[in-house]
């Protein structure tokens, strides 16, 4: 019902005032800004692109209906009381069928009928370490994706380091196949091919690897200190071939793992190169694949030399080392703050940081040219309170990251 170049709009959290702002990725306006959960987390899409579902951390989704002549909220739901993640179902014949919700609080996962939110099934996490086999009475729900090879979604119990491929396919006789990965794990995503899951396990310092074909445990590769990927980048290295990257919370380095198994399997599941970033305090890494750029930002670093810039490599001379980009002062706007989160635009010629200042603070999003690295637009609105996550539809529906 509307006119939007829906592929191209970016749902931006607006962290503290607890909504999102719909972004028209093409004119840069703001379309809507929808109420959502407290302290409201991250968007992802339903497999065709009309629905997009937003997760609070009190545990409230929203499902917003994109093809509204204003896209709004049309449904919503609290599956507990304390949560991180949302995802819906993408395999073939299982499109815009299911939504899953993980929560912190109670420890449990709910799928739900994507089009109501209808809870179906309530599944809980509690169980036993994989490590000292000891019980835990809360394991938090960490990430969540959806398989493309399986009618499954891939869950991430943090305490007990458990990744569970969990069966949509029938809820009445609920198959879930439970790998031991490791503890505490906390988010990821695929690598370019869509097959493998990589996801942190933070504080074991290591990178989990699943086979999401064959639902089985490929690797645990040890990284740097505190590994902080987002769903992480994907490229091809040109010495080592198809790499996924994460950058760390806890030092200055970027782990670049190789990710093919066929044609480059000496470099599989191997981190075949550190970059040296900016310093720690580093969460979100972000490439495209027709960009040549891999920017990382470091807001939870204190120094502001740091959390107000980002670091971008070009892949084709990654050992030439980094530019600094000085997001924060492209915005205008005074410190302190934290440049967070980078995402393109579905042609990929366009990366958006957001400038995250207190919320009785002027924000922004600073657009950046790809190509050329300079400053393409500030979308600067009296709305945009705390602006921290984004994420593009058509990006995020197809996980291109
Ligand atoms: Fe997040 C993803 C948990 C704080 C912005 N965050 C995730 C995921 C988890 C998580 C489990 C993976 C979800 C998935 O993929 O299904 N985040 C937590 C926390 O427990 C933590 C550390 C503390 C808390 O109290 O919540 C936390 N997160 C933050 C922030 O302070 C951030 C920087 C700003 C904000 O908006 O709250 C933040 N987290 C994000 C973003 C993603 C995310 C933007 C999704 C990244 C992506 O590209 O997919």
């Amino acid at each position: 019902m509307n006119d939007l170049d829906l592929d191209n709009l970016f749902s931006l959290t607006l962290r503290d005032s607890g909504q999102v702002a719909l972004i028209d990725g093409n004119t840069k306006k703001i379309v809507n800004i929808v109420k959502t959960g407290y302290a409201v987390h991250i968007s992802r899409m339903s497999a065709s692109g009309r629905y997009l579902y937003v997760i609070g951390r009190d545990a409230r989704v929203n499902l917003i209906d994109l093809w509204m002549e204003v896209p709004d909220n049309v449904a919503e739901i609290k599956i507990g009381l304390e949560a991180r993640s949302v995802e819906t179902s993408k395999y073939k014949g299982y499109e815009d069928k299911y939504a899953i919700g993980g929560s912190y609080w109670p420890p449990q996962f709910v799928i739900m009928e994507a089009e109501t939110l209808k809870p179906l099934k309530v599944v809980s996490t509690r169980g036993v370490t994989v490590d000292t086999q000891e019980y835990h009475p809360e394991p938090r729900v960490a990430s969540i994706v959806a398989s493309k090879f399986h009618p499954e979604f891939i869950v991430s119990a943090k305490e007990t380091g458990k990744i569970m491929m969990v069966d949509y396919s029938d809820l009445v006789n609920l198959k879930i196949t439970s790998i031991d990965a490791a503890p505490f794990l906390h988010d990821g995503g695929l690598d370019s091919t869509g097959r493998y899951f990589l996801v942190a396990a933070n504080t074991s310092n290591k990178i989990a690897v699943v086979d999401t074909k064959d639902d089985k445990l490929v690797s645990l590769i040890d990284v740097g200190v505190k590994p902080h990927p987002g769903r992480g980048a994907n490229f091809v290295d040109p010495v080592y071939g198809p790499v996924w990257a994460t950058p760390h919370l806890g030092d200055d380095t970027v782990a670049l793992i190789g990710t093919d198994p066929v044609k480059h399997k000496e470099n599989a599941w191997k981190v075949v190169r550190k970059l040296k970033g900016q310093g720690g305090g580093a969460l979100f890494v972000k490439t495209h694949p027709k960009s040549q750029n891999l920017w990382v930002d470091t807001p939870l670093n204190p120094d502001e030399k740091f959390n107000s810039t980002v670091a971008v490599w070009d892949i084709k001379h990654l050992d030439k080392g980094y530019d600094i980009i000085p997001v924060g002062k492209w915005s205008g706007l005074p410190g302190p703050m934290r440049v967070v989160h980078g995402e393109y635009n579905k042609a990929g010629d366009e990366i958006w940081f957001s400038v995250w200042r207190a919320k009785d603070k002027e924000s922004a999003v600073v657009v950046i040219d790809d190509k050329t690295r300079k400053l393409k637009a500030v979308i600067k609105d009296k709305r945009l309170i705390t602006p921290t996550g984004k994420f593009n539809v058509y990006n995020t529906k197809n996980d291109v990251y």
